[in-house]
Order: structure tokens, then sequence, then C-alpha cells
């Protein structure tokens, strides 16, 4: 259910009617079908009421079931077929709705309709996904992550069907699905679920250099993130905005988080996964009904079409970045998401992203990866969504009328009237008709690109450095991010059983990226560097590739343990809670069960669970308030884990009043994170600067020590 209290984006929509009706129009589009049962009486899909959903029909109460029952066979037959094929890649995914607003008219870009007018608010609905996982896996797996947004303009749906990391792992659509049966499960077991760490998938990726940067990628803490809401997004390939006067740029589409960019630590993100498969799905969840909204930038980088070969890599090549050193990105509006979907299975199973959905003013380039995917998006849905009608399920809809003579065809819902599906006729006086491609008129005209060549399958020359950028993203990495990039590719290489290809890794592929990367990964392995050439294939960096720098400005939407027992000291707890709401920062209270504990004062204060059922994993820092209550914390296992536990992830802890002699119990030494005071107020500036920071990375070499 949603939250009442929870605003439509109706309701945040500006006051003019105009922008209020844009904003309306997807949730308009859907009230005729959205069903509410609330006072109905249950009856049949044919509408008859139903008298008893208890019995089956039978002859005699201990006599066989009838076939004439037709109202159980109807439930039956539909409960049969509830489900459809999951996707073949991304089937793991949540989704929101929300609203995009461009900053300013953007008209000097693109004379899409969408990025005109910054009182005009254009409804979105987002879909996150991993990759590699069916359905039921877990969210926190390393994987990259789908960023898959449905724009619902005036002049027809656009999709940006991107990833939270920028390069992808193959150059030509042909090696898709040599690439995607190399990740998923081996076939003969069909073993493991939602991860890389595998013989097949570094035996791919081993022969294949041009995956060498989006698999440091993947190794990097990009692939396991804290949160949804705490992920870049980017479009991958090049594509191109159109003005009115049909002059095209080249762009590169970027979503930056307001909430920073944050991760998990590996030992988190898989405790995680047992403890709280749903993480990532129930904090985007919570956040919006909670009214935090999550907010992205959405940015582009412009290339002129004159400068097309001014850089050392290709544009068209899905493997590449522009640095934005070289090119700056342009911010152009905010997405908010606001809205939880009403049903999973009806937005977000069903929603139907494709790169080829594109509105005037934006248009494709030639990547070879780009190009593939204009194919096979819609050609999956025909057998996942059961036909080619999946447009006028109500999630996929275009909010903007759309007519044509396109007709029949498995579950059309649409009743065409007219008498000819044709064009052109007579009869009915020559309609749907065309617009012209005019700029005001807004008819769909390709960017005339002049292409002159031979049919040839081959690959251009300029797509053939496959080591410069990976080389430039682990030189741009703080000391912390490139010691985790080491411990992903000794981790998952270790799980390869196959020595040769572990060899084939290390020696051909990372030692041609970093020689230092290489060499501490062999290191782990027990892989020889024996003849291999040191080289350094870059020796640039960029600052906008570390997400050490890409925090956020505030601690909104942190959520933070405070672990109490009886005898708590119930002013601290006040401060504490009403100190990090004022932040707009979650306290939470945990206590030994779910039972409510008393304060020093003997008033009843609820918790929220226990410690032992919402683990410090879940968690962006821990406070332990003074007062008796710490006696008894100091005696229990499950309160000394969660601290140790804590501590040995990086995050912030605080300790109050009685609370700090804990430190001294565990061990544990203070630092910029691991903070101690009287009350909060001696400690309120320095937990809300550890939050921004997110980790306390110095405490890193001790913390692995700790044996949590
Ligand atoms: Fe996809 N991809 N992909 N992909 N992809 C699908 O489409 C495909 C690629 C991405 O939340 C499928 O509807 C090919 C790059 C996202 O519903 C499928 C190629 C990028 C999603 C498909 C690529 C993506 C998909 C599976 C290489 C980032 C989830 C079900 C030519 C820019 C969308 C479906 C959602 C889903 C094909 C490469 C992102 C099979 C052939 C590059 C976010 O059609």
């Amino acid at each position: 259910m949603n939250n009442p209290s929870s605003p439509r984006p109706s309701e945040l929509a500006g006051s003019d009617t105009l922008d209020r009706q844009n904003s309306n129009a997807k949730l308009d589009s859907l009230e005729c079908v959205r069903a509410d049962a609330t006072g109905e009486a249950l009856r049949t899909n044919q509408g008859v009421k139903i008298a008893d959903n208890q019995n089956s029909l039978k002859a005699g109460d201990r006599g066989p079931s009838l076939l004439e029952d037709f109202i159980m066979r109807e439930k039956i037959t539909h409960f049969d077929h509830e489900r459809i094929p999951e996707r073949i890649v991304h089937a793991r995914g949540t989704g929101a709705h929300g609203y995009f607003e461009p900053y300013s008219c953007h008209a000097g870009l693109s004379k899409a309709g969408f990025l005109q007018d910054p009182s005009k608010r254009t409804p979105v609905y987002v879909r996150f996904s991993t990759v590699q996982g069916p359905r039921g896996s877990a969210d926190t797996v390393r994987d990259i992550r789908g960023f898959a947004v449905k724009f619902y303009t005036d002049e027809g749906n656009f999709d940006l069907v991107g990833n939270n990391v920028p390069v992808f792992f193959i150059q030509d659509a042909i090696k898709f699905p040599d690439f995607v049966h190399a990740v998923k499960p081996e076939p003969h077991n069909e073993v493991p679920t939602g991860a890389s760490a595998h013989d097949t998938f570094w035996d791919f990726v081993s022969l294949v250099p041009e995956s060498a940067h989006a698999v440091i990628w993947a190794m990097s803490d990009r692939a396991i993130p804290r949160s949804l809401r705490a992920m870049q997004g980017f479009g991958v390939h090049t594509f191109r905005l159109i003005d009115a006067q049909n002059r095209a740029r080249f762009v590169k589409f970027h979503w930056k988080p307001l909430q920073g960019v944050l991760s998990l630590v590996w030992d988190e993100a898989q405790k995680i996964a047992g403890k709280d498969p749903d993480f990532h799905r129930r904090d985007l969840w919570q956040a919006i009904e909670e009214g935090n909204y999550p907010e992205w930038e959405l940015g582009v980088q412009v290339v002129e079409e004159a400068d097309e070969h001014n850089f050392d890599f290709d544009l068209l090549d899905p493997t590449k970045i522009i640095p934005e050193e070289q090119v700056p990105v342009i911010p152009l509006g905010r997405m908010v998401l606001n809205r939880n979907p009403d049903n999973f299975f009806a937005e977000t199973e069903q929603v139907a992203f494709c790169p080829a959905h594109i509105v005037p003013g934006i248009d494709l380039s030639n990547d070879p990866l780009l190009q593939g995917r204009l194919f096979s998006y819609t050609d999956t849905q025909l057998s996942r969504l059961g036909g080619p009608n999946f447009h006028e399920i109500p999630i996929n809809r275009p909010v903007c009328p759309f007519h044509n003579n396109q007709r029949d065809a498995m579950h059309r819902q649409r009743i065409d009237q007219g008498r000819a599906a044709y064009e052109p006729n007579s009869i009915d006086a020559g309609w749907p008709k065309e617009t012209p491609a005019a700029p005001a008129d807004g008819g769909f005209e390709s960017y005339q690109e002049r292409v002159d060549a031979h049919k040839v399958r081959a690959r251009s020359p300029s797509f053939a450095d496959h080591f410069s950028q990976p080389a430039l993203f682990y030189r741009s990495l703080s000391e912390a991010e490139q010691g985790h990039v080491v411990d992903a590719y000794s981790f998952e290489l270790g799980k390869v059983q196959r020595a040769w290809i572990r060899e084939r890794q290390v020696r051909e592929i990372l030692a041609r990226i970093d020689h230092d990367l290489a060499r501490r990964v062999a290191a782990n392995l027990g892989v020889s560097l024996e003849g291999v050439e040191a080289e350094a294939a870059c020796t640039q960096r960029s600052a906008a590739l570390s997400q050490m720098n890409l925090k956020a400005q505030d601690i909104k939407g942190r959520k933070i343990a405070v672990l109490v027992a009886d005898g708590v000291d119930g002013q601290a707890l006040d401060d504490i809670c009403q100190g990090l709401l004022a932040e707009g920062a979650k306290a939470e209270l945990l206590g030994p069960t779910t039972a409510p504990v008393r304060d020093a004062g003997g008033a009843e204060r609820a918790v929220v669970g226990s410690m032992a059922g919402e683990p410090s994993v879940t968690y962006d820092a821990v406070v332990v308030p003074g007062g008796r209550g710490v006696a008894v914390l100091a005696t229990q296992g499950v309160a000394l884990h969660y601290l140790l536990e804590a501590y040995k992830h990086l995050k912030p802890l605080v300790l109050l009043g009685e609370a700090r002699s804990l430190a001294g119990q565990l061990g544990l030494q203070e630092d910029q994170g691991l903070l101690s005071g009287a009350g909060f107020a001696d400690v309120s500036a320095g937990l809300r600067n550890a939050l921004l920071e997110h980790r306390v990375w110095a405490r890193e070499p001790l913390a692995a020590s700790v044996p949590a």
C-alpha cells in the first residue's frame, strides 16, 4: 500500500494548471486500470459474485471434486499461468515513479519538448537492477547495476537505459550472447547465482581484452553500492542531441545522485546478501514512503561534431569514457523519485525499456553496441510479455495520444474504430496522418548523417586501445579504493578453478593495466609475473572517477542504530534522535529483544527491533547512549559483536557517557569515526562529518585484524 501521506507528483507540481496536467499525465493514464477492491464483492473474471471461496464443489462433503466447478477451475487456471519469463539479464529489479524537470530551457542543445520549460515536470518510471542473478537473487552481490529511466514526454516515450558504470564489457553487439553466457551461472550445475566469481566469466574476459575497462569497474566499489539512491547512472553510449535547426552534437548522459556515491564494504555486502537479500529494494521503498525522495541531476558531456576525432579514443567505442577534465558535464535538470509502485508485477516487472525509444531532439550514434541494442529490447519483449502489444500495458503506454495502422495480435486492448487500417486512405479521410518533421510540428526525423563506406565485418582500428582507460581508472582511485580493487580481483580469481585462466588474467590483462595492480593480485594468488614486462598504460588521473570525490552535501536518509537496554539515559536518547532527525537522518532504537526498554527515568521506550534482527550491516553508523543500560550491553555477545562489526566495516561509532568504557573493553582505538563524549552535543558535529565521509578509511588496516 502507498503511504497516504506520500504525495503524488501532482501534489508536488507547481501551481499552474498546465504543469499539474503534465505531471498528472501518467497517473491519469493509469487511473482507468487501477483496481482498488475496498468495499467490492469477490467475483469471477466473468463478473459473477462468489458465495464460497473456501470449498470446491464436490459430490458430497467427502466425495470427489466436480469438473463442473468453473469457479475453482478459473481460479487455478489463472494461477497456473501467473509467471512470465524473467528478463534474460537484469532480471532482478525494483522500480519507482517520479518526475524530471529541466533547470532551464536547453533549446540551444536539443529541441526535445521535455528539456525546454523549467516549470514543466515530465513523469518518469525508473527501474534499477542487477545483471547476472535471477529474479529472486540477493540485492548486494558484486555486479553492475542497471539504471533505466522511462520519460513519459508529451512527444512520446524516451528511454534512457543505462547502467551505474560508464563503460561496457564488449564493443560489438554480436558478442553480447557470448558475454552473457559466460557470466551467467555455469550450464552444468547453474552455479553461481548472482556472482561473476567463476571460471566461465574469467575465461571469457581474460580472452577478450576489450572487457578490461568494464571489468575493473566491476571489481571496484561501484559494483557493491550501499543504496540504489547512492549510485551514479550513465547512458554509456554516445548519443546525439538535435536542436531546432537540426544541428547535431554528440553527448554522453550522466546521472549524479544528490545522496552521494556510496558503497558497501565487501564483507558487509556478503553478509547482507544473507541477512537481508532485499536490502536495496527495501531501502529505496522505505526512503520514498518516508518522504525522503532521492534525487539525481541529469547532465551531458557535449562534443561538437567537428570535434569528433579530437580524442585518443573513439566516441563510438562503448568501452571508453570521455574524461570529465576533457569535457565537463553540463547539468540539464533533476529527477526526483517520489512514488512507489502500487503493484510490483504490473509496473516493475512489465515495464519494457528500449534504447530505440527516442523522441525528436534526441538521436542515436553508430556505436555498434548501441545499434544491436536497438533491435534486441523490442525483440525480447515479444516472448517476455507475450506479443507485440506490450506498449498497451499501462506502465508502457505513452501519455500522449498514439494512433497508427498497426492492428490485432495477442492481448490487443484497444478497440480500434474506423474502417481503414492503411495509409493512404480516403475512407477515413486519410487519418491518422503523418506529421511533417519541421521543428514546430514534431514529426520524428532521423538525423541525416552522411554514410559512405564499404559493407564490411570489421572493427575500427580506433577501437584498439583497451588498457589506457582501465589504467586511468585505477590510478584515479584513492589508496583505499585501489586496495578494494586488488581484493576483488583476488577474491574472484581465487574462486576460479583453472590455473591457466587466473594466470592469463593477471599476466595478460592486469599487467597491461597497471603493474602494481598485477603484482598485488599475483601475490595473493601465487601467480608468477616472471617474464612480464612492466608497462604504464596511462600516467594521468581523473578526479571524477574516484567516488571519494562524489560525496553528499548532507546526511539526509542515513540510518543510525542506537543500541539500548533497560536503564538507558533517556535525555541522551532524545538528544540523539532529535539531533539526527534535524539533519534528515534517522535514528532507530534496537534492544536486546523486540520488547520495549525502560529508560533511567522509568519511561517505556519502543524499539524498532532487536540487535540480532536488525544487524549492524544494515546501518550507516552505531550510537550507544550512556546510562545503566550499558552494563547490560557489556555482557551481551550480540551487542559487543554489533560494535565490533560496525568498527570492522569502518562505520562511525559513538559511545556516550558510561558507554565510553566499551571501547576499552573491545580494544578499539579512538579515531575520526570512533567518537566519545559525555553527551550527544559533544559528538554531533564529528558524527555528521564521519557520516559525510561514510567510512573511516584510515581505520582500515587496523580493522582488518578485528575478528568480527
Ligand atoms: Fe541490455 N538488455 N543489452 N544493456 N539492459 C536488456 O532487455 C542487450 C547493454 C540494460 O530494467 C534486455 O528488456 C544487448 C548495455 C538495462 O527492464 C535485453 C546488449 C547497457 C536493462 C538486453 C546490451 C544495458 C537491460 C533484457 C548489447 C547499459 C534492464 C530484458 C548489444 C548502457 C532494463 C530486456 C529493465 C536489459 C539486451 C548491452 C543496460 C536482452 C543485446 C551496454 C539497464 O534485451
